[in-house]
């Protein structure tokens, strides 16, 4: 087999790709080792940004999301019992979007499979050969069966524990990580939400935050130990732990019901250098992984997306090769900024174990600094929303 641009991995960042360089004529082929079902039940991030939803909308992929999502002019904070708001819209004139990854994978794969363009499901040892020489191509096994595929370039979307990012050689490859002592225990639950806006709370006990899917679906994390497991915690440990780490007004609202999903994420900052190694281009969680406090997982693979299709697109179209030559560096220059917001963010809201009184005071006078000061509000809210690309 033959094609223009072979995508390792069926997430957000490869359908993304796939479904903006089908739509300009360009072939690809998208390799997933699971099955659409088993992509769809990992329940992840939730919130927009601008950029991803103006994505979502070029793809031809975004009147669900439109006609189904929520706008969300602002978020709510707290310490304790003492919540304030930071309104997005009244810094940066721009909002973001609740409209779950599931939903936005769900509309890309409908999109993929009605296009009729290639996607190949359950694929074993996908390998890849020759990506820094003239005859880049890609193998893998299927149902028993070994295949190829020879290619113009490949597009490593296949998230952190991937291919791509390995096949790039520890010489050339430069890794940046931090691993935080903590996870956060995430639940589903079929409950109208607490609050019209989400809450991230701290509080003596640890992080919480208070999110959605939509009116009568609800989406709750508490901060956890990494020795946890999901079954350690029933479901009314969970809402007793939850009440105790918002505010009393919100603890009072909460309505309760079973999960539907209960699960853990470790927490962790993490960047490979350079993204690109010959005709080889990362993208997304391949390349990079932040603690979802910042909301900018999703949206950073987003950004790779733009960066990637456009470089592509003027290769294609008339030879230049600028924005190939430039991937990385313009990619790594956003995807910096987002990780130094999301390490930001984790460190203000989440309890560490080894903190001292004084550490603690220091979370504190900067939440109140927050809650206070509208130049940091604003900086909150730029960061928020999505730098520019
Ligand atoms: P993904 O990991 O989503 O997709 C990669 C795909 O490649 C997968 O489908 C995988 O099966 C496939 N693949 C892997 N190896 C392969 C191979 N060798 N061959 C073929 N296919 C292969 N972000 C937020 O903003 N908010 C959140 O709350 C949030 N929660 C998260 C919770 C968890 C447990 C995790 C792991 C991540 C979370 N994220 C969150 C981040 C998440 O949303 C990612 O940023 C997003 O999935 C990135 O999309 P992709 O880059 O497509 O990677
Ligand atoms: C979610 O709804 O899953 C969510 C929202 C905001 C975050 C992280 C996760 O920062």
């Amino acid at each position: 087999m033959r094609t223009q641009v072979a995508i390792i991995g069926g997430g957000p960042s490869g359908l993304l790709l796939g479904q903006l360089l089908h739509r300009k004529g360009i072939d690809t082929v998208v390799l997933e080792r699971k099955t659409k079902d088993y992509v769809l039940g990992r329940i992840r991030a939730g919130i927009l940004e601008v950029g991803m939803v103006d994505l979502m909308r070029e793809a031809g992929v975004g009147d669900r999301m439109d006609r189904e999502c929520f706008v969300h002019d602002g978020t709510l904070i707290s310490y304790g019992d003492d919540l304030f708001g930071i309104n997005f819209k009244d810094h940066t004139d721009t909002s973001v979007v609740v409209y779950g990854q599931t939903e936005v994978t769900r509309d890309l794969y409908d999109a993929r499979e009605a296009s009729g363009a290639p996607i190949l499901y359950n694929t074993e040892d996908v390998a890849i050969h020759d990506a820094d020489g003239d005859a880049p191509h890609v193998t893998y096994r299927v149902a028993g069966q070994d295949h190829r595929i020879d290619c113009d370039f490949i597009a490593g979307c296949d998230g952190f524990h991937g291919v791509s990012r390995q096949t790039i050689p520890l010489s050339v490859r430069r890794e940046y990580e931090k691993v935080y002592p903590f996870g956060w225990l995430g639940i589903l639950s079929e409950t109208p939400p607490v609050n019209d806006e989400l809450i991230y709370a701290s509080s003596d006990r640890g992080f919480a935050l208070c999110s959605m899917r939509n009116a009568n679906l609800s989406r709750y994390y508490i901060q956890c130990s990494l020795s946890d497991s999901p079954d350690d915690w029933t479901d009314a440990a969970f809402w007793d732990e939850l009440r105790r780490r918002i505010p009393a007004s919100e603890a009072e609202a909460l309505i309760t019901g079973p999960s539907i999903e209960k699960s853990i994420a470790p927490l962790r900052s993490f960047v490979t250098e350079p993204m690109r190694w010959g005709r080889l281009f990362l993208c997304g969680d391949a390349a990079h992984i932040v603690p979802p406090t910042g909301a900018k997982g999703l949206n950073t693979a987003a950004s790779d997306v733009h960066y990637l299709y456009h470089g592509l697109l003027h290769r294609y179209a008339d030879g230049d090769d600028d924005g190939l030559e430039r991937y990385s560096e313009r990619a790594l220059a956003r995807i910096w900024k987002a990780e130094r917001f999301s390490w930001w963010f984790t460190n203000l809201m989440h309890r560490y174990p080894d903190q001292s009184e004084f550490d603690l005071k220091m979370q504190q006078a900067e939440i109140a600094f927050l809650r206070d000061n509208r130049d940091a509000q604003a900086v909150m809210a730029q960061n928020y929303v999505g730098l520019p690309y």
